[in-house]
């Protein structure tokens, strides 16, 4: 099989987890949605592949931010959206993963990241401030942080995101922006824990 593997601090239970499976013979190669899950899957003992050998994948496992009732999400809060986005969109099945303070009536609640280049970032912060949201560069430490494509985090404070699609398409549309943290129709399936019993949703 070969699996999407996400990014964030859930996802790390999995690959601690799914390295132990491999270790008792599950098959398994993994395409890493971040710098950072790349360095746990080897650390775990995970085969890993890549877009040059495979486009397609039989599932991909994540987290999120937030999940709304549609099973919309936001993304982006460990900064790796653009990679997650493109392993998520490669993949036949998607699962999301996370505990229950991630559902939400609606998307908003917490910043929107969206990945911009760094030329011009101020432009582009300008221009997104008057599509309605506050602004921030996110930084690590006193620098700004870097994504592992290059380029930088703004974090947007909406107010509630009724229709995030239309968003998601008025924001990618300006220049400079890369992509949003708004992940819609990708889920397939969520599983969120809460103490000790677990909630599946299906969209
Ligand atoms: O950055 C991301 O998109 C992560 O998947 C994030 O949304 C969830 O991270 P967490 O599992 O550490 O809350």
């Amino acid at each position: 099989m070969t699996i999407g593997l996400g990014s964030g601090s859930t996802v790390y239970w999995l690959l601690e987890n799914l390295g132990k499976r491999v270790s008792k013979g599950l098959k398994v190669k993994g395409v890493p949605s971040s710098v950072k899950t790349e360095k746990l899957a080897d650390k775990f003992g995970i085969p890993l592949t890549s877009f040059h050998d495979i486009q397609e994948l039989d599932l991909a496992i994540d987290g999120a931010d937030e999940v709304d009732d549609y099973l919309n999400l936001i993304k982006g809060g460990g900064g790796s959206l653009v990679r997650e986005k493109i392993v998520i969109e490669a993949s036949k099945h998607v699962i999301i993963i996370g505990d229950e303070s991630k559902l939400v009536k609606g998307l908003g609640n917490r910043p929107l990241p969206i990945e911009v280049i760094r030329f011009g970032w101020e432009v582009t912060c300008r221009k997104i401030t008057r599509v309605g949201a506050e602004c921030s560069l996110r930084l690590e430490g006193s620098h700004p942080f870097i994504s592992d494509n290059g380029n930088y985090i703004l974090d947007c404070d909406f107010p509630t995101i009724t229709h995030p699609a239309s968003l998601h398409e008025q924001l990618t549309s300006l220049a400079g922006v890369v992509e949003t943290g708004l992940f819609v129709n990708s889920a397939d399936q969520v599983i969120l824990g809460k103490e000790n019993n677990i909630r599946f949703l299906e969209r």
